[in-house]
């Protein structure tokens, strides 16, 4: 029944059609199926089979927008009540200077809001320096960035420099997204890829040895 539910949920994100979208993914979190699989299994799964309308000679930019549309409702639908107040550690995140992807950063933001981390969001397009400026001002611990294509790699290989040249030694830098993943910590030049954005929060809880939050 799931298989076919989240069939279902994937044609309905590739159809752009958010209503129906919202619909299904609402059964499957009424059958049980948490937050973590309905994002891996259902939003990154549909986003890959995408990939073809995003090349140069396919570009179709209304189905890739309306397609990210409908991945926004879900995220609603799933995280309906809005983050708790903050209890931990503040993390800036961004997607940086030459990188205008953002759905992923943006359930990134809204999947730690809802284990309440604090999230200082520095948006898409984001110039290092301002990451780096915003960081310190709000007394970040923890650097995430969201990365969708390749040609930002050397970018964030100058997050941890940058940073010691600063004197920000404490701040860790965690990296994610579609591109930088398939990428090891060592060739970025950081702390941890992670695999998702709940492999980042299992990180994060390991590494400051706080008690998981069960809820989302
Ligand atoms: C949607 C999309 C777009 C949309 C973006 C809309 C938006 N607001 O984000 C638009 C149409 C604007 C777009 C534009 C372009 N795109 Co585009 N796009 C995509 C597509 C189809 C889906 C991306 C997506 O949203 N995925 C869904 C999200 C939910 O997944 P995600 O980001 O990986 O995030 C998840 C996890 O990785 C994790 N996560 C994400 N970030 C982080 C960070 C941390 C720290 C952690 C812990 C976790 C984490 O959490 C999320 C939830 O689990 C991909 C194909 C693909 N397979 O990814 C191409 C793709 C990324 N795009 C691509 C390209 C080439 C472009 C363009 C250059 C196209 C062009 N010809 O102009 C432009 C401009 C790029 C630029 N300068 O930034 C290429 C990149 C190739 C590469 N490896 O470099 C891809 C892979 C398609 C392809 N194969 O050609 N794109």
């Amino acid at each position: 029944m799931n298989s076919q539910a989240f069939d279902r949920l994937i044609k309905a994100l590739l159809d752009g059609d958010q209503s129906v979208a919202v619909a299904e993914a609402v059964d499957l979190r009424n059958a049980g199926v948490d937050n973590e699989q309905i994002i891996i299994g259902g939003i990154e799964t549909a986003m890959g089979k995408l990939e073809a309308k995003c090349t140069v000679e396919q570009f179709n930019l209304l189905e890739i927008m309306l397609a990210g549309r409908a991945v926004t409702g879900v995220i609603k639908a799933l995280y309906p009540d809005g983050p708790p107040p903050a209890t931990r550690e503040t993390v800036a995140l961004a997607s940086l200077e030459g990188d205008v992807h953002d759905l992923g950063k943006n359930i990134v933001k809204t999947v730690l809001l809802a284990k309440g981390y604090r999230v200082v969001d520095c948006g898409k397009d984001c110039p290092l320096e301002t990451l780096i400026d915003k960081a310190e001002r709000e007394g970040a611990r923890t650097i995430c960035i969201s990365g969708l294509i390749t040609s930002i790699m050397p970018l964030v290989r100058q997050v941890l420099p940058m940073l010691q040249i600063r004197g920000l030694t404490g701040i860790k830098v965690l990296a994610g997204g579609a591109a930088l993943k398939q990428a090891s910590a060592n060739s970025l030049n950081v702390h941890y890829v992670a695999d998702s954005v709940f492999d980042c929060v299992r990180y994060l809880e390991e590494s400051t040895g706080q008690a998981p939050v069960q809820s989302q």
